[in-house]
């Protein structure tokens, strides 16, 4: 509330932003994702099956035990679902697999694409590899074995791994390394990190940032599921110390929690467009200084008048411009903020570069889904911004 209340009265500008943050849990490449991959407990479980399947003490790859399907001129199959993925992820499947006669097949398929699967008539083992990337909200995926012939197929030493690296800032080179994320895979926002209003107790509906805009922040206007966070902007009049805002929707943001002094700043966010095609209300990702505007605020993101825009605040100004093109949908947003010069990436393309009144004090992170105009775009409730992950990475 502080800080635009002002700014806003004096400029066209834009302010808000936002960023956020959390810790991301990722996977270590070396990980099998697959129970009982071997088969080497001798039994099937956690696998499961259809038609005939068994797991047998021969035509082991590695080890005593391989599993096995026999086709009878129905379908016969094993199947295992792996739980806990990250969504728009790629994993790598590999498995290794071999018939009697006829053929078989090894894929997967209830990732939140199309089943990937091959097929071999090889009597020998032989290794098939699939890559699969997870779908927006896809957190599982379905691994099978499959005969549809008549005769045996065996199946040994599956493997599901995650990206073998950890995330690095989409575009921006350097060497970095990873000091905050949060993906949240969850079903509650981490309180530990993130307050869900604007300056207010937790569980308090506050104002909002700035006079321009016109829904109050709802700590229930924030939810975390399906691997991602939401910010939902509904028609709601409330009314907070004689003022009545008609609309109420979510922020949140890391003050108290996490701040940062330089570093890359990304958010892979999806932006809700109005009936014309840009930028419906008025999102931001953003960060913010301790005081405003002497310790700067920088917006990485800010929806402004419907189109996509990037500003750096402070005591000597606004510098910041529109992005031409179509930031609706998802798309990732970052900020390279070094001594002196902050760089802007949009989907990994440099999009602009400021290197006035750039400060040297830490921020934290802001995400929110404001709503009015004339700095937002179009109005339009009820309508949900959603965002898949915000990191921090600092040299
Ligand atoms: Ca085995
Ligand atoms: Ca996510």
């Amino acid at each position: 509330m502080r800080k635009t209340i002002k700014y806003l009265l004096s400029t066209l500008t834009v302010l808000a932003l936002l960023s956020t943050i959390s810790i991301p849990k990722i996977a270590s490449a070396s990980t099998n994702l697959i129970g009982n991959p071997g088969f080497e407990t001798g039994s099937i479980s956690p696998w499961t099956g259809a038609g005939i399947y068994t797991v047998v003490n021969n035509n082991a790859h590695t080890g005593t035990y391989s599993a096995r399907v026999e086709g009878t001129g129905g379908n016969s199959s094993f199947s295992q679902t792996i739980s806990g993925l990250s969504p728009n992820t790629t994993y790598t499947l590999t498995g290794w697999f071999k018939v009697a006669s006829g053929n078989v097949s090894i894929g997967v398929k209830n990732y939140g694409g199309s089943q990937i699967a091959y097929s071999t008539s090889n009597t020998s083992y032989t290794q098939q590899t699939i890559s699969f990337t997870t779908g927006a909200s896809n957190t599982s995926a379905e691994i099978f074995l499959w005969k549809g012939t008549a005769g045996y197929g065996y199946g040994d030493d599956f493997s599901v791994t995650a990206p073998d690296s950890t995330p690095m800032p989409t575009g921006i080179s350097g060497s970095w390394n990873l000091v905050f994320s949060d993906d949240f895979n969850g079903t509650t926002l981490d309180s530990a990190i993130w307050n869900s209003n604007w300056f207010g107790a937790t569980g308090q509906i506050t104002p909002p940032v700035n006079s321009y805009e016109l829904a109050a922040f709802d700590p229930a206007r924030v939810s975390v599921g399906s691997g991602s966070l939401s910010l939902s902007a509904i028609s709601s009049p409330v009314t907070i110390s004689g003022t009545t805002y008609p609309y109420r929707s979510g922020l949140i943001n890391t003050n108290g929690h996490k701040q940062f002094t330089y570093g890359a700043f990304e958010a892979r966010i999806y932006l809700p467009a109005s009936s014309t095609g840009v930028i419906a209300n008025w999102p931001a990702f953003w960060a913010d200084g301790q005081n405003w505007p002497t310790d700067g605020e920088m917006d990485i993101m800010e929806g402004l008048g419907g189109q996509a825009a990037y500003h750096f605040i402070s005591s000597s100004g606004n510098p910041g411009a529109s992005v031409s093109g179509d930031y609706t949908g998802w798309h990732t947003f970052g900020a390279d903020w070094e001594p002196g010069i902050v760089k802007y990436y949009y989907d990994g393309v440099l999009v602009g570069t400021l290197t006035s009144g750039i400060t040297s004090t830490p921020m934290y992170l802001i995400l929110d889904y404001a709503v009015g105009t004339p700095y937002g775009g179009p109005t339009v409730i009820p309508n949900t911004m959603k965002v898949d992950y915000v990191r921090v990475w600092q040299h």
